[in-house]
């Protein structure tokens, strides 16, 4: 019988809560637990789990790309794509690539670099172009002397390769490791950090593949089961990192439940990065319907993320995201959360 524990977050902080911390976090604990078997829900209290199983919500994740993980941390989002939803167009030459690069890492504790587009429609981009996209403005913002960790963000192992060679230090692939039989590979050999998002189908006909019983649930079991198949491949557990995929496949009411019960993907005991910004559901819940228009709501869930001890919240509007984790952290008596590493 499978049983997934959402523990219930709180926020820690002096003279708060008395729990215990969720992932290791300087700012989120937790003292109940939901326990979501295949019968009813079961409420529980922390001291009623099993030592091995506690210990998995409680214990501080391995760093990535050498950032500690007890606060959360932000990834820059450079699309050099000419259709990408939000930013499309505007950093797809060399000098806007790493001129947005230079802008953002002045905020940013990593960069995520991508050069296809996954928004729902999307056609797939040839191999070479992709390459042609992103190597070069990854090599030249690490010629420029910029130190920020980068992710490539791609479904194929040959990008991901050539990435890596550039000066790429994470692989962040939106099928978690199905689309290309080569990346699970690339990943072990290379032993970088890699973040298993989950998703249905590929991003021309994700939409019309929206369809669950409990979104939460099949999520989380889908992530296990890749988690179990990185492992398999000789993936280190150090080296993951998981995502509910936000709006790949989903429906708003789908994106809602998912970001209620964010915090079950801790039981997955691997670091969860969340990457919601100025999608869809945003602009239609906010009432923006144009995705520049939609960075407040934006913050508004990436510190909803934060709040479930969230690591990694990946945003196009770092900045501001920077401003509103820095009052947060200082809310919860912590000052130390005060820009990159
Ligand atoms: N979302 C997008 C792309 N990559 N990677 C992860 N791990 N998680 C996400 O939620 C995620 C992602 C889609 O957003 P964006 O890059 O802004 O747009 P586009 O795919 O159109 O380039």
């Amino acid at each position: 019988m499978t049983s997934r524990f959402w523990p219930i977050p709180e926020a820690r902080h002096a003279g708060g809560s008395p729990g215990l911390p969720l992932a290791g976090s300087r700012h989120v604990a937790w003292d109940l637990v939901n326990r979501l078997g295949d019968g009813p829900d079961e409420h529980l209290l922390a001291s009623d789990l099993v030592p091995e199983r506690r210990d998995r919500l409680v214990a501080l994740r391995a760093p990535v790309c050498g950032l500690s993980m007890d606060v959360p941390r932000i990834m820059g989002i450079l699309n050099v794509t000419p259709d990408s939803f939000s930013d499309g167009g505007r950093h797809d030459t060399l000098e806007r690539g790493v001129a947005h690069a230079h802008l953002m890492a002045a905020e940013a504790d990593m960069i995520d670099i991508g050069g296809e587009s996954t928004r729902p429609g999307a056609r797939e981009v040839p191999v070479d172009e992709e390459i042609a996209r992103t190597a070069p403005v990854i090599r030249e913002i690490r010629a420029q002397g910029i130190a920020t960790p980068i992710s490539i963000d791609t479904r194929k192992a040959a990008v991901a390769e050539a990435a890596l060679d550039a000066g790429a230090d994470f692989v962040n692939d939106v099928t978690a490791l199905r689309w290309d039989a080569r990346m699970a590979a690339l990943c072990a050999d290379r032993d970088v950090p890699v973040c298993l998002m989950h998703s249905v189908a590929d991003p021309e006909t994700m939409q019309a593949h929206a369809t669950y019983q409990d979104v939460t649930r099949e999520v989380y079991d889908h992530l296990a089961e890749r988690i179990d198949a990185a492992l398999a491949a000789g993936i280190r557990l150090d080296n993951i990192v998981t995502d509910p995929g936000i709006g790949f496949g989903k429906t708003l009411e789908h994106n809602l439940d998912l970001l209620r019960r964010l915090a079950i993907f801790h039981d997955l005991g691997a670091p969860v990065l969340l990457g919601a910004s100025r999608k869809r559901f945003i602009g239609t819940l906010g009432l923006a319907d144009d995705a520049a228009a939609r960075m407040p709501g934006s913050v508004a869930v990436a510190l909803h993320g934060a709040a479930q001890g969230v690591q990694i919240l990946r945003v196009h509007d770092v900045a501001e995201t920077r401003q509103a984790l820095r009052l947060w952290a200082a809310i919860a008596g912590d000052n130390d959360n005060s820009g990159p590493a």
